[in-house]
């Protein structure tokens, strides 16, 4: 069987944390569908179409992404165990930095499998890459601080030049 596995998250913007979580899915399931999800009650930093380009940049720039097979999509909106049974996908995966985010994700997964039987599998994170989330990016970047290394080349540009933007 084709197996399908949901990466779901805001990806405002796209971590190396989420491509590393995205590589390593990659060796478990046949395809990875990393799904944008938009949040209404979010104004996030990025539309989520900005997002959806930056995440296809970040894989076409990793070495480790080439000849796996990624797919990015989004989610309108909506519960996201809807979205794995339209798509047929097999499971949720999510990556783990560490104990803070086992305690946020477990009621996550226990609340899919009750609506429809959804399974999650999580995913070891790099430690290297534990302090990186998409909320200190945006924080950090904000305060002038700097985020080489920790995003894709192509979401520092996009972020300099929002923030040049916004000085204008
Ligand atoms: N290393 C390892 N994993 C990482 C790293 C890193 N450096 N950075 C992020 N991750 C993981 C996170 O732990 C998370 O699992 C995933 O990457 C996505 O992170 P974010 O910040 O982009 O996304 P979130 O946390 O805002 O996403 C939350 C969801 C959108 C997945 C959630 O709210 C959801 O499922 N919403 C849909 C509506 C729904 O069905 N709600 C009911 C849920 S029971």
């Amino acid at each position: 069987a084709h197996m399908k596995v949901v990466l779901p998250g805001s990806y405002d913007p796209v971590t190396v944390g989420h491509i590393d979580v995205a590589v390593r899915a990659a060796v478990l399931f046949a395809e990875v569908v990393i799904a944008v999800v938009h949040n209404p009650k979010k104004t996030g930093f990025f539309p989520l179409p900005e997002r959806i380009a930056l995440i296809e940049a970040a894989l076409a720039e990793h070495p480790g992404a080439q000849g796996k097979n990624i797919v990015i999509d989004d989610v309108p909106g909506g519960l996201l165990v809807d979205y794995c049974t339209r798509i047929g996908a097999v499971a949720v995966a999510k990556g783990l930095r560490g104990e803070t985010d086992y305690a946020y994700e477990l009621p996550m997964a226990h609340m899919n499998r009750h609506l429809t039987g959804l399974e999650t599998v999580f995913v070891p994170g790099d430690p290297a890459l534990a302090h990186i989330s998409s909320s200190l990016i945006r924080e950090v970047h904000a305060l002038g601080g700097d985020i080489e290394g920790l995003v894709p080349s192509a979401v520092k540009s996009a972020m300099d030049a929002a923030r040049a933007d916004r000085e204008e």
